[in-house]
């Protein structure tokens, strides 16, 4: 029985457990997840969940202790494991860059040439760099990379930023991005037999979900004669639902649209002469 389910590896406790844990929910798979808990076998669906520090999932996956884990790809690409990416997920975006105090002139990379330059991503960095022709000391430290150039250790750091709040308290300025990361469902290369079943099961769900997530349902009024016009603004799945109102000379169109591009569409939708327009959240979505 304990073979017949995929054991998925999620952060425990930081930036990627909540979005992690909701996208699982999502995909209608109940489990605990109660403080301290460092397991949990989900009750509707043949998944295991194992609660660990981001670091550890990608070698936890490698040594077969764990079949699947979502972690940042910044993660997977400092790790030495050769894992499968299975599917983009869209959260924890962040990207890793190198910074300089503000006080540093910067212009090209080359300025960093000799510098010491602070990092918990020393393997990216030293393969960005080399590929650069650059040659710098890069000091590998794990925590509290920001705080590197400001106590005397370091030049320069490279180090994940989102909003670039972080930088700006600690005197410091964007200079390069390294990579864009964000948060990827990720597996044992080679995975077979039930667990991969079951991989592509999650991932059938997971896809559903994340197609929901961007698009809407839109139900809208439209007078007969514009509803030509108003079709072409929306595509729809295959093609909008036109239905034809209690009053004459109205229908009601139904169509799916982009979250993306929503409010653009809306606006040429008005123009065009809708009226009435509903916007519903979308749950899932099967394509
Ligand atoms: O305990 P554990 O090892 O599991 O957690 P952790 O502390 O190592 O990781 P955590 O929870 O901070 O981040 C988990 C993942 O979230 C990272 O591996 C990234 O993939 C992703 N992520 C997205 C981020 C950020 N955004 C982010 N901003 N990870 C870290 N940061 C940090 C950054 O290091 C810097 O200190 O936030 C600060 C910068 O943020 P801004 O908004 O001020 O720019
Ligand atoms: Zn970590």
């Amino acid at each position: 029985m304990q073979d017949q389910r995929l054991k998925i590896a999620i952060q425990k406790s930081g930036r990627l457990s909540e979005p992690s844990i909701g996208l699982l929910r999502k995909c209608d798979i109940a489990f605990d997840n109660g403080a301290g808990k460092l397991r949990s076998t989900a009750y509707d669906f043949p998944l295991e969940i194992l609660f660990l520090r981001d670091d550890d999932i990608p070698q936890y996956i490698e040594d077969g202790v764990a079949d699947a884990g979502i972690v940042g790809q910044n993660i997977l690409a400092e790790s030495d494991c050769r894992l499968e990416p299975v599917e983009m997920l869209g959260f924890g975006r962040c990207r890793l860059c190198l910074a300089v105090p503000r006080g540093f002139e910067y212009r090209t990379l080359t300025d960093l040439a000799g510098k010491r330059i602070a990092t918990s991503y020393p393997k990216i960095l030293n393969t960005f760099l080399a590929k650069k022709g650059v040659d710098a000391d890069i000091h590998s430290i794990s925590g509290s990379v920001e705080i590197a150039p400001s106590i005397g250790v370091a030049d320069a750091i490279c180090d994940l930023v989102s909003s670039g709040s972080t930088l700006l308290t600690n005197g410091l300025r964007e200079a390069e991005t390294i990579m864009e990361s964000e948060a990827v469902l990720a597996a044992r290369r080679g995975l077979d037999g039930p667990a991969k079943q079951i991989l592509s099961r999650l991932l059938f769900r997971i896809r559903s979900v994340n197609a929901a997530r961007d698009n809407k349902y839109i139900l809208l009024n439209v007078p007969n004669e514009k509803i030509a016009e108003i079709q072409k603004l929306l595509p729809g799945m295959k093609s909008p639902t036109v239905m034809p109102l209690a009053i004459g000379g109205w229908s009601s169109i139904h169509s799916v649209i982009s979250e993306h591009d929503f409010w653009n569409v809306v606006e040429q939708l008005k123009a065009a002469g809708a009226e009435g327009i509903l916007v519903v959240s979308i749950d899932q979505m099967i394509l």
